[in-house]
């Protein structure tokens, strides 16, 4: 499907000699993301939607945006992919209890998800891949890992459903902190099913769910149906990326089952690594709870900027805190972070300041460091702050502000309302 309209991203001048690094969720180390030279390959999962972008999807998806961004400031191209989850159980159910169609309910969270990034100005990826268009992709998928035996039908008369057999895959729980026990627990939680009769391990994810009756499903040789969650980003991603490709990012909430599931289905038909790296943020909560879709607690990006909050305002919000930890929103942060936009644009647009190059420097630095945006933002203040004579800093400093944290001048629109 069509993504979103291009962001232009300035070059900053200078370069620094140092490698891109965040942390791996499966190693629990640091580790560099992407090559020394040449096509950095990136996968984001992408949004189930059925509600508008809160501003936890969106913290998800500006941390993953300066990845690519430093990326990009490293002189590496990017090879970017996100699908959309635009049919799954959350969603049918939602269009039910809501009685919209489906299809219109997920068309109408698609197109407002791109305005969102837009306004935020987060990159888009080159293939955003819904997975409705994808059917044949995963249906593939999952005939090479029938071939494979690795997955099997449910000696079920009814719904005899096809699951992917875990035990096909090692080190399936690596990296997670899960015991066996846990995991089941967190299966159920997720959307898995670890109760059912039948399965051959209580872990095995469905891969093709048989058509019930008014669900959506399409004929396959699996029979008539429609597709699991993992395995369509296994599909979505090898279909775009190949195999072996650099980082596989995500909220943490897909810590467990998702991306080990998905990771497992995948190299087990292709032999291969999935992901070199997983990249997992932090959750944002509202007055104390995680926030999401099921709860109710949302903040909406459209609701702020339709109430005139400057989207920058918002990505400044956001980028204020390190990508890896859990925050919970509040509207001081939103004065701080409008203050703080205030501070910025003045002294980018007033006739010297401190010598800008320093100021790139430990901006790179920092940000090949775990995407440390938090210093970033307090290394721009203090030079805000400090004040000189030299009379290409400020635009310097506000290029790399733009290039490196997607932090721009205001649009005309937003200058005009
Ligand atoms: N469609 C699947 C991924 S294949 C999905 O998780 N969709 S989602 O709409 O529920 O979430 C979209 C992205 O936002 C995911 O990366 C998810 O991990 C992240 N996310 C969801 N809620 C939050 C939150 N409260 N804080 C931070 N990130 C979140
Ligand atoms: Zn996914």
């Amino acid at each position: 499907m069509r993504a979103w309209s291009p962001v232009a991203v300035p070059a900053v001048p200078g370069a620094l000699d140092a490698p891109v690094r965040v942390f791996d969720s499966v190693t629990s180390h640091l580790q560099p993301a992407g090559p020394a030279t040449g096509e950095a390959r990136l996968y984001a999962c992408g949004i189930t939607p059925y509600d508008a972008t809160h501003l936890g999807h969106a913290f998800t998806y500006v941390s993953i945006d300066v990845l690519h961004r430093v990326w990009l400031d490293a002189g590496l191209s990017v090879q970017f992919a996100q699908n959309v989850t635009d049919v799954d159980d959350p969603l049918l159910e939602r269009a039910t209890a809501t009685g919209v169609n489906w299809q219109a309910l997920a068309a109408g969270q698609i197109d407002l998800f791109r305005d969102d990034m837009v306004a935020l100005r987060v990159l888009p990826p080159q293939r955003l891949v819904g997975v409705v268009e994808a059917l044949d992709t995963v249906v593939d998928l999952i005939e090479v890992l029938r071939q494979q035996q690795a997955v099997y039908q449910l000696a079920d008369p009814a719904y005899p459903d096809w699951y992917f057999s875990v035990t096909r895959a090692s080190n399936l729980l690596e990296g997670t902190g899960l015991s066996v026990a846990e995991a089941e627990q967190v299966f159920a939680e997720r959307g898995g099913d670890p109760g059912r009769p039948g399965k051959r391990h209580q872990l095995d994810p469905l891969v093709w769910r048989q058509a019930r009756p008014d669900e959506p499903s399409w004929e396959s040789g699996l029979g008539r149906g429609r597709p699991g969650w993992h395995i369509e980003c296994s599909a979505i991603a090898l279909q775009a990326l190949g195999e072996d490709f650099d980082v596989q990012a995500g909220g943490r909430d897909l810590i467990f089952p998702h991306h080990p599931m998905s990771a497992a289905g995948a190299r087990v038909a292709t032999g291969h690594r999935f992901a070199k790296v997983f990249l997992h943020t932090g959750m944002v909560g509202l007055n104390g709870e995680k926030m999401s879709k099921s709860l109710g607690n949302l903040v909406f990006v459209s609701r702020l900027v339709a109430d005139g909050v400057d989207p920058m305002a918002i990505r400044l919000v956001l980028l204020a805190h390190h990508y890896r930890t859990d925050w919970q929103y509040t509207a001081s942060e939103l004065s701080a972070a409008q203050a703080r936009l205030a501070a910025w644009r003045a002294a980018f647009s007033a006739p010297a300041g401190a010598p800008g190059e320093p100021v790139v420097a430990a901006l790179r630095a920092a940000l090949r460091a775990d995407l440390d945006s938090p210093s970033a933002l307090a290394i721009i203040d203090e030079w805000a702050l400090s004040g000189g004579a030299d009379p290409v800093a400020p635009s310097l400093v506000a290029s790399a502000a733009d290039a490196l944290l997607g932090i721009a001048a205001p649009s005309a629109a937003v200058a005009s309302r």
